[in-house]
């Protein structure tokens, strides 16, 4: 995990001041690759504790074809739930107190915040017990979980990418377009957030499989460390139901940025010493899309303590 200590190295001391979306600012590069070689051990951060339960749940969300908050909440993730509140405050219906921009201003002001996580926490349960609130307001829009298993095509069809490439990957090893995508132009707009880790391919050689991920933009402190484990755990996924080896698991980032809220917890993160990678192992089943979250287990994980930071909503 050493190139991922020294993109922080990177972004801290060469980064251009930005400012983003969010309106939090940001220092930023422009590309950057990171190899991780999945024998060594499984790419999960131990300069701090980072949430392995959560990102188990969330890539079996995506492999599901989920993309309602629901689901995810009733594992006790709550990493989606901004996205979606964001949707109801801003509808028609939502007539509680204003929430306008609630992510900056939980930040300044403490009874504002008092009363956005109270809002938060009312959208929590509404979602939990009411069904109907939670198809129109718990879905995220046509993310991940759409894309990758049910792209629609220009005749209405539906297409699982995920279920071709693993045919692909079985039966034409050597081909370069193994390629499974999330960015869909035509839908990009009605996605709660666009995606951003939006491409991946697959490559086999000497019967090893790897897997080379580009993502458009990138949080390092807070959504990297998800990212790069999420996708190592697909590629154990997708090695075992193709039966192959594990490879090495590139990524490539597009806009990577550190929010300016994150500075100091990055510097504390960078006077810590890496230990020793852990391992996974995952429970036999039929098939890869018959996993739950309790079939993960994570061995031999000792990390620093965790590091809170707010997030850009
Ligand atoms: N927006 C922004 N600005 N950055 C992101 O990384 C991001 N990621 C999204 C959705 N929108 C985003 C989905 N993935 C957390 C991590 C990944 C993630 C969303 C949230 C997160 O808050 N992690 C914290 C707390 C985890 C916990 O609850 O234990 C962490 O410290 O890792
Ligand atoms: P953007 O759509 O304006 O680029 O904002 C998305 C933010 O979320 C940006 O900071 C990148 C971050 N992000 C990740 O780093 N990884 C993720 O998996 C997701 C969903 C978001």
């Amino acid at each position: 995990m050493q190139q991922y200590l020294q993109l922080l190295h990177k972004v801290m001391d060469e980064g251009v001041e930005k400012g983003d979306r969010t309106g939090t600012g940001t220092k930023s590069i422009f590309g950057y690759q990171m190899r991780f070689d999945l024998q060594e051990g499984f790419p999960l951060l131990t300069t701090k504790r980072t949430a392995f339960r959560l990102i188990v749940s969330e890539l079996l969300w995506f492999l599901k074809g989920d993309t309602n908050v629901r689901t995810l909440i009733e594992e006790n993730n709550r990493i989606w739930d901004e996205w979606a509140f964001k949707k109801w405050v801003d509808s028609a219906e939502y007539d509680g107190p204003d929430m306008t921009d609630f992510g900056r201003r939980a930040l300044k002001d403490d009874d504002f915040r008092t009363q956005y996580e109270e809002q938060l926490e009312l959208f929590r349960a509404r979602v939990l017990e009411d069904a109907a609130f939670a198809e129109k307001y718990g879905d995220l829009g046509p993310v991940y979980g759409k894309q990758w298993r049910s792209w629609v095509g220009p005749n209405g069809e539906s297409i699982d990418q995920i279920a071709n490439v693993i045919d692909s990957l079985k039966n034409n090893p050597d081909s370069r377009r193994h390629i499974v995508t999330a960015w869909n132009p035509a839908e990009v707009d009605d996605m709660a957030l666009p995606p951003c880790h939006n491409m991946f391919q697959f490559y086999v050689a000497d019967g090893k499989l790897s897997c080379q991920l580009y993502q458009r933009s990138a949080d390092i402190f807070l959504g990297v460390p998800f990212n790069i484990a999420s996708y190592a755990l697909l590629m154990m996924l997708i090695a075992r139901e193709t039966g192959y080896e594990l490879g090495e698991f590139v990524h490539t980032l597009g806009d990577a940025h550190i929010y300016s809220n994150h500075y100091d917890q990055v510097r504390e993160q960078l006077a810590r010493e890496p230990r020793a990678l852990p391992t996974v192992r995952i429970a036999q089943k039929a098939s890869i899309f018959d996993l739950q979250t309790a079939d993960f287990e994570l061995l031999g994980y000792d990390p620093h303590p965790s590091i809170k930071a707010p997030i850009a909503v």
